[in-house]
């Protein structure tokens, strides 16, 4: 298999474990590409899941979880073990990729969230109302992926949990899309479509509970394939939104929900009880993927859309991110370092696997490139293109990257990494420990030094740029 680089994340033997899988995936499938016509724009299928640790893909076979669905996409395009996201947790790091910005540049930067349902408070609809999930969100003035592409000619649909507020200046179809279903805020129960007591499913701009009672990734896949069948004549954009395999927004319900049957398909096969409904949750997830893959390629809308797959941070209760250290909501590589897929028929090479680093970040303006659609002059972006690199034609355009939590910081320059936290601190060289075991501070002050200081430029960067709500003092 051909390799990117030499640079190693989890040295050789798991590398080899990758690429053996990979390759044996690959002959299994192996169907030969068709390039897209000339001229044609690209269909996107932007594909998110929730708390889907780094190691949680089937075909890398840390655990006993099926995602086949996923592992022939991998299998049919690029897979990469070195990608991010800009924040630890859902809202900012869904912000980020939405509109290409650092989530301290488009102003969300923090969780949208009534955090009193953590003390049991039921809110009334009126106290909801003028709460922080119903009155805060992703500025207006900031500019979706949906926006630039809308513009360009694209239909644009949301399905699932768009989590950037849930007032109607800030719901999709406000923001550059003509199609959604889903919630506005950041979880709800999967049969109940409640967040803590409230109704929170809505088709377009206007609340429903037409389906209570059905399971929401069985719903988001009927809805994915109803924005696809509406087909016209116009390229199409799909960010797909899961909030699987997320734990449950309820009072009633601890963990991860999931179909009956889908939990008795792991019973006795999952290292523990407690993990049951993240197996369940995540195969169901995975099965949703393929029937709207399946769907593409029933309306033949497969041979020229380009398929993105990440998940908005690093895994929660999943029993574990190893090899990585750490999880969700830390600026260790666990809480960071998440799945990410391309594919692209023709386009991008089947079965690669890339080992430089790249971001969320790089999404937008590498979807707005294979649209070919210019990026708006008056619009600062934190991102590069990366398709030259998923095709194996350049090196990664990314070199340095920031992160920020609160007091939690954490900075990149090629290998290294920093971290800065009131609870932890270190220098690791993820090159060779990606783990983050060997704390390199002591023997390498110069370079800790230099991403101090590189992270204090980039914070200067981002206050000084135009002031963005909702938690901004400005
Ligand atoms: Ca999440």
């Amino acid at each position: 298999m051909r390799r990117h680089s030499t640079y190693r994340p989890f040295g050789r033997t798991e590398n080899r474990l990758h690429g053996l899988g990979l390759l044996a995936l690959a002959l299994i499938l192996g169907a030969s590409p068709i390039p897209a016509s000339a001229g044609d724009r690209p269909n996107v299928l932007l594909i998110i899941s929730d708390d889907q640790g780094y190691p949680d893909l089937g075909f890398l076979g840390h655990k006993p979880l099926e995602t086949p669905n996923l592992d022939r996409l991998a299998a049919k395009g690029v897979y990469a073990t070195d990608f991010s996201v800009t924040w630890p947790a859902c809202t900012p790091s869904r912000g980020s990729l939405l509109t290409g910005r650092y989530p301290q540049r488009n102003g969300l930067y923090d969780m949208v969230r009534n955090d009193m349902v953590n003390y049991g408070h039921k809110f009334t609809p009126e106290e909801y109302a003028v709460s922080p999930e119903m009155t805060l969100g992703l500025d207006p003035r900031e500019v979706t992926i949906g926006d630039v592409l809308s513009k360009a000619g694209y239909r644009c649909g949301t399905v699932g949990k768009w989590d950037m507020g849930q007032a109607r200046r800030y719901l999709p179809l406000q923001r550059g899309f003509e199609f959604f279903y889903g919630h506005g805020n950041n979880g709800i129960d999967y049969f109940t479509h409640e967040r803590y007591g409230v109704p929170s499913l809505l088709r377009g701009n206007e609340r429903t509970t037409e389906d209570r009672g059905d399971y929401a990734t069985t719903l988001f896949q009927r809805e994915a394939i109803r924005f696809l069948e509406q087909n016209d004549e116009r390229p199409w954009f799909l960010y797909l939104a899961f909030n699987a395999p997320h734990g449950a927004s309820s009072f009633d319900f601890k963990g991860v929900q999931a179909l009956d049957e889908d939990i008795e398909r792991f019973r006795g096969h999952v290292p523990k009880e407690s993990l049951l409904g993240y197996y369940a949750a995540l195969y169901r997830m995975d099965a949703a993927i393929g029937a709207v893959l399946k769907q593409l390629s029933q309306t033949g809308d497969d041979k020229n859309t380009l398929i993105l797959f990440l998940s908005d941070n690093g895994g929660s209760g999943n029993g574990g991110n190893a090899p990585l250290k750490g999880r969700k909501g830390q600026m260790w590589e666990g809480g960071l370092r998440v799945p990410f897929l391309a594919a692209w028929p023709g386009r991008l090479p089947e079965g690669r696997v890339v080992d430089s680093f790249f971001t969320s970040l790089e999404l937008f303006p590498t979807i707005l490139t294979a649209c070919e659609i210019p990026a708006p002059t008056d619009l600062v972006l934190d991102g590069h293109n990366v398709l030259p690199l998923l095709k194996g034609e350049a090196t990664t355009p990314r070199r340095e990257m920031f992160w920020e939590r609160r007091l939690d910081r954490a900075a990149r320059l090629g290998n290294w990494k920093w971290i800065s936290t009131p609870r932890e601190s270190g220098l690791f060289d993820l090159a060779a420990d990606p783990g983050e075991t060997n704390d390199l501070t002591a023997s390498h002050p110069e370079i800790a030094a230099d991403l101090e200081k590189r992270f204090l430029r980039w914070r200067g960067e981002m206050l000084q740029s135009e002031p963005r709500g909702p938690f901004r003092d400005y």
